[in-house]
């Protein structure tokens, strides 16, 4: 008899991965799955990052499924509330609700050898045994909070940006924002709007690019609705451009001078004050960090209760931060806009594969899977936004559709051929991160700014380097050559009392 669990897949997360993968194991016919999720509701970063101010910098017709367009969307690039409410949609649409554990953050999970299986523990205190195990546990989830001298000392009210504290009155307060990024940038005009002083800290000024953003007319969403390649068409157009853009960030220095004069002109057009406009003045090369698209933020600078700070911190202390000199800067509320963990990411949860192995130890060097997706010596463990496929030009949801298609390939070969367990060759891995690293030579990001895209070795852990298309060309099939296989018939063999037991080494019905 057939033990269910053998064909069980858990799915960690329910952001655009989780939910994507679920999704399209669901329109396979493949409804034996579990999502978990840490939080108490569904949604990811997209419920988690809630700010005042909070929206998407990629337009909203790229950034969704393209199996699930949404005539819908109030503007070309839609506020959190709406994402989160599209990914509710989603769920409701395609019967999720019922594969959702809620507050079931995965702490541990370790690959079984005998049973070929992922056991995996839960914060509830359940234990859930399953053949794949798909993180779709997010890339910038773990907020950095940044190493400043006293920042424990504050006493006054302090949070990450992605922990906002809805419950927090802005309204009349001296307010200070540590960082200019691209949370930063959305938070800032939101908050000069009610504190009675803002304080922006600045320890490096950021490229910012007017964003294209404007409500969708009726007429708009109407034809979207009744005719709808037209919205493919929108975000075929969006989704060319970004492309375009991506030939200056891969080193044509042509297309990089002409971005980086119309940022420049911009800022001039925006900023007479020519103290504050040199303060705001990159010194570095266009999309070496994020560019930033917003139309409020340079404006919201130059209101008079709002001030940009580019002395350097030197302490945080009671009600206040001290910048050089021993300058205080009196705050009631501070708010931590100071990015995630990214480049030095480690496992998202106590990860241990084949001989009881460590994912941070596997990682202790960087982290890397082959496309992003496997690491060798976890077999059957799959990583949707994994290292390497974070992007300066387009929309994730495209690279992480790319990697969901790679996945369900990889489980319908699996179960089509009886295999227990698919595990990428170590020399797969090796030569493939290896050719990938050469491929940041002559790209922007190599043109040397820190940014969370690379670990302090210089090492760039997080971008794909090249044109999304080539990405998705390369997941469009599961490649079963590059992996070492076991089949069913070697599992059960591997569980025979009588038989010795074969460890990885001796996977006799192996592939090569
Ligand atoms: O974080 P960041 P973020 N003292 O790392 C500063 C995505 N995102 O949350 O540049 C003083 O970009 C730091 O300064 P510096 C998007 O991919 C998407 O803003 O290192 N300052 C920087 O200014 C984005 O790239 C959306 O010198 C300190 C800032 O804090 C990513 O999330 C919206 C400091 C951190 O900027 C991260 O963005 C928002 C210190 N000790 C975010 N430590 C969308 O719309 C750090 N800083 C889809």
């Amino acid at each position: 008899m057939k033990r269910e669990t053998n064909e069980h897949i858990v799915i960690v997360g329910t952001g655009f991965s989780g939910l994507g993968m679920a999704i399209r194991l669901k329109q396979s016919g493949i409804h034996d799955f579990t999502i978990l999720e840490q939080a108490s509701g569904i949604g990811g970063t997209w419920r988690a990052n809630h700010y005042p101010g909070a929206a998407c910098d990629v337009e909203s017709n790229l950034y969704s499924f393209s199996f699930e367009p949404n005539p819908a969307w109030s503007r070309t690039f839609a506020p959190q509330k709406e994402i989160l409410a599209y990914l509710e949609r989603c769920v409701e649409k395609y019967g999720l609700g019922a594969h959702i554990r809620l507050d079931s953050g995965v702490t541990a999970a370790r690959w079984d050898e005998d049973s070929s299986e992922w056991i995996i523990d839960t914060a509830k205190g359940e234990t859930l045994r399953a053949r794949v195990l798909v993180s779709g546990s997010g890339g910038l989830t773990k907020p950095v909070l940044p190493d400043i001298p006293g920042l424990a000392s504050f006493g006054g009210e302090t949070f990450h940006s992605a922990q906002w504290d809805d419950a927090c009155a802005l309204d009349g307060k001296r307010v200070a924002v540590i960082g200019t990024g691209a949370s930063a940038i959305q938070i800032v005009p939101e908050i000069a709007k009610r504190a009675l002083h803002l304080a922006v800290f600045q320890r490096t000024a950021p490229w910012i690019m007017p964003k294209a953003d404007r409500p969708f007319t009726d007429a708009e969403r109407a034809r979207f609705e009744a005719r709808p390649l037209s919205q493919k068409l929108s975000r075929a157009a969006i989704y060319a451009r970004n492309e375009i853009v991506a030939l200056g960030f891969l080193g044509n220095q042509t297309m990089m001078r002409l971005g980086e004069a119309q940022a420049t002109k911009y800022l001039h057009r925006k900023v007479q004050d020519p103290v504050l406009r040199k303060k705001l003045t990159p010194t570095f090369r266009l999309g070496c960090k994020r560019v930033l698209l917003t139309n409020d933020y340079f404006p919201a600078l130059q209101r008079k209760n709002v001030e940009l700070v580019t002395d350097p911190i030197e302490r945080i202390e009671q009600g206040g931060v001290l910048t050089r000199g021993g300058v205080k800067h009196a705050v009631d509320t501070l708010v931590l806009a100071t990015g995630f963990v990214a480049a030095e990411q480690m496992a998202p949860f106590d990860l241990r594969g084949r001989g009881g192995r460590h994912l941070n130890d596997a990682w202790k060097d960087g982290c890397e899977a082959y496309l992003g997706t496997t690491v060798a010596g976890f077999p059957n463990f799959f990583i949707v936004f994994g290292p390497n496929t974070a992007l300066g030009h387009s929309s994730m949801i495209y690279m992480i559709e790319s990697q969901i298609a790679y996945v369900l390939d990889a489980i319908k070969t699996m179960r089509a051929k009886g295999w227990s367990a698919v595990d990428v060759k170590p020399e797969v891995l090796r030569a493939y991160n290896e050719q990938l690293q050469t491929r940041f030579g002559g790209t922007v990001w190599s043109s040397g700014c820190a940014s969370w895209y690379r670990t302090k070795s210089g090492r760039n852990t997080t971008l794909w380097p090249s044109f999304t298309f080539e990405f998705r060309w390369k997941t469009r099939k599961f490649d079963a050559e590059k992996y070492d296989v076991v089949t069913d018939g070697a599992r059960r063999q591997r569980q025979a009392p009588t038989t010795p037991s074969l460890g990885a080494a001796s996977r006799s019905d192996v592939h090569a």
